[in-house]
């Protein structure tokens, strides 16, 4: 038995070893999210705490989970990805021999687990690897000494109610009970919530030149797969098989996937904002919509082309796509910081109202939105619609999107003609102080240079695969 447990162990201290072999180098550094800790703390109130939640694991069918996604804002503020967690932050130093003024609880390491689910941090990884000099356990949460009720705030996000405990008082829906009971919430604090998204909106809304680098990153091999996706697509494509390749050069320039289910459809398909489904067998001649991004590091790219699946724009398809182009540039020129963030939206629809009346597809002004039925701009970063003050004005750093579109799906009230054309353009812009950066200007928005692009030769068309 001993030898047994000898061999077991160090079967596991391999594994352990070998998990961490050869990972990526350009991840945000321990003093990135120390630093992000210090910005939140300095907007807290005084004689208050802060208390962050992972994110739930969730079930794809009945034994096995979703990937797990961590909770950007725990992610942010310490870099840890796994379930289970919880953080405190605290606005003064508490205790009086080892003060502290944060605490993070964490995944107890687990010999067995390990071998199922991967290598956890634990305590030791969590103060090696991020930095922190406070930690304990997830189990040891419920008996820590913290009077709650001794601050004059609990800043909180709002934490899910359909959670059970799948295994013991020290998983995320244990610690979540704790703190209710150790807090004495029975139900949500709204100023508590919103003290919460008030300081996560205004960090999270400016990168700091770390999440630049990483958005810079994501936002460019997004437009590489954009564009070797446009040499590929012909007719006789699949809508799955295009949102494949995006994969594929995701994965091979080390995304660590999409930031949100990709949306690929031709024609009709492409008129529903949020189409998931991709399961178009041909494009034949019609316009491909492919809204999909990247995510690198935890970081989320949203860049949307819209291109001939043939190659070459009918006249119809070539009018709409202009106006959409058109509007993009209009607000392209008031990206600079100062301008209230609510103008972009303004901007577009005035533009693509204009140009749907000269087409004769509208007549009231009012009417645009039956065609552009969205905003134009979101923040973008850990989040594809990131967190920020939407009421506020552009700043210096920010990233948002701007992304019109105009969709006019069969039977709309138009000239026929028109039907099952969808378009939209998005592009990544940082806001300079009297400017903008494209992010995404590697990726051809122009009608000519995205007809350029797609008569291209692709590497995908010459490969070979066994025909079943
Ligand atoms: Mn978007």
């Amino acid at each position: 038995m001993k030898q047994f447990l000898l061999l077991f162990t160090l079967l596991i201290s391999a594994v352990s070893i070998q998990a961490q072999e050869n990972l990526p180098t350009d991840y945000l550094s321990k003093e990135f999210h120390k630093g992000r800790r210090e910005a939140f703390r300095n907007l807290m109130p005084a004689n208050s705490v802060a208390v962050v939640f992972s994110y739930p694991e969730r079930v794809f069918s009945k034994d096995v989970n979703y990937n797990y996604h961590q909770n950007p804002d725990m992610y942010y503020l310490t870099g840890y990805k796994e379930p289970d967690a919880v953080l405190l932050i605290f606005k003064e130093l508490q205790g009086t021999a080892d003060a502290y003024n944060e605490v993070l609880f964490v995944r107890e390491r687990n010999a067995s687990r390990e071998i199922w689910t991967g290598t956890r941090l634990g305590i030791e990884g969590a103060k090696s690897k991020l930095g922190f000099t406070t930690v304990y356990n997830g189990k040891d949460f419920k008996d820590f000494a913290i009077d709650f009720k001794k601050f004059d705030k609990i800043i909180y996000d709002k934490t899910p109610t359909d959670l059970e405990s799948n295994q013991s008082d020290f998983d995320l829906f244990g610690l979540l009970q704790s703190f209710k009971t150790k807090a004495g919430i029975t139900r949500d604090d709204k100023t508590s919530l919103e003290s919460f998204t008030n300081i996560t909106n205004s960090l999270r809304q400016i990168k700091t030149p770390e999440e630049m680098d990483l958005m810079r990153k994501t936002v460019k091999l997004s437009c590489v797969a954009h564009n070797e996706v446009m040499k590929a697509v012909g007719p006789d494509m699949s809508e799955n098989e295009a949102e494949g390749i995006h994969a594929y050069i995701h994965r091979k320039y080390g995304a660590e996937g999409e930031g949100y289910p990709p949306i690929v459809g031709v024609g009709a398909n492409g008129c529903i904002l949020h189409y998931g489904e991709n399961n178009s067998t041909k494009m034949n001649n019609q316009l491909l919509l492919m809204d999909v991004g990247s995510e690198y590091h935890g970081y989320s790219a949203d860049v949307t082309r819209t291109i001939p699946a043939n190659g070459k724009f009918s006249e119809e398809q070539k009018a709409i796509y202009q106006l959409v182009y058109d509007a993009q540039e209009e607000v392209f020129k008031i990206c600079k910081e100062g301008t209230p963030i609510q103008d972009l939206n303004t901007k577009s629809k005035e533009v693509i109202a204009a140009g749907l009346i000269k087409l004769g597809i509208i007549k009231d002004p009012k009417d645009v939105r039956i065609y552009y039925p969205h905003g134009c701009s979101h923040f973008l970063g850990l989040d594809v619609h990131d967190k920020g003050n939407y009421m506020g004005t552009l700043k210096e750093n920010m990233i948002l999107t701007v992304e019109p579109g105009i969709y006019i799906p069969a039977n709309s009230k138009c000239d026929k003609k028109w039907w099952n054309i969808g378009v939209r353009i998005e592009d990544d812009i940082a806001i300079k102080k009297d400017s903008y950066e494209n992010l995404s200007a590697e990726s051809p928005r122009k009608w000519e240079d995205v007809e350029k692009m797609a008569a291209q030769k692709s590497t995908f068309n010459e490969m070979k695969f066994p025909k079943i």
